[in-house]
């Protein structure tokens, strides 16, 4: 069974009020993450692949187009119920407490993934996993994510030029702050920290 494209869990214009316009989605969402479904679909056919999931591809791959597009389609996918129409804010009860311990505070945890995500150097992606003591927040270059690790993400953001620079142009703090302030869905996160 061929892989597909996830449906967005909103509209195309739904974040354009908080930042993301719906020219970003139609490129990231319609051109990007299909491409990277539509070349792991090629890369699977006629192997022993084409009837695994997509974590399984992602985990026996090894480095190179393979695991590039196949842990691509899983970033986006996580990526676009990272955030909400109605998300920013702050989090509460379980994962606000974890976030309090890790980091002090909302604006510790903001200030240290704002870090992440600045000084990855070139295509990545920041994160906030579940450590063995705690929440911590790590980045990733290009395709890599924390599941190759054997570590449980809980929200992610995509830090590949073709995310922001649309909306951003080359400001890339800039989408960063408006991610963290505007966009970030604690309620995907609380709900991943719980399963
Ligand atoms: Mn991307």
């Amino acid at each position: 069974m061929a892989f597909e494209l996830p449906p967005l869990p909103y509209a195309n214009d739904a974040l354009a009020p908080r930042g993301i316009s719906a020219e970003t989605i139609e490129y990231h969402y319609g051109k990007h993450h299909q491409a990277y479904v539509t070349m792991l679909n090629k890369l699977v056919e006629g192997t022993d692949h084409e009837n695994a999931t997509l974590e399984e591809v992602i985990l026996a791959a090894d480095a190179g187009p393979l695991f590039n597009n196949s842990a691509q389609v899983w970033n986006h996918t996580f990526y676009w119920k990272s955030m909400s129409p109605n998300g920013g804010g702050a989090p509460t009860g379980e994962l606000a407490d974890q976030i309090n311990s890790a980091f002090g505070s909302l604006d510790g945890f903001k200030e240290k993934f704002a870090e992440a995500g600045t000084t990855q150097f070139g295509s990545g992606w920041a994160w906030l996993i579940q450590g063995d003591s705690g929440l911590e927040i790590t980045k990733t270059a290009n395709a890599d994510l924390p599941l190759k690790h054997g570590q449980k993400a809980l929200l992610t953001m995509d830090v590949w030029e073709h995310a922001y620079y649309i909306d951003f142009r080359n400001a890339r703090p800039n989408y960063i702050s408006n991610f963290l302030d505007n966009l970030i869905n604690w309620d995907f996160a609380a709900a991943n920290l719980a399963s």
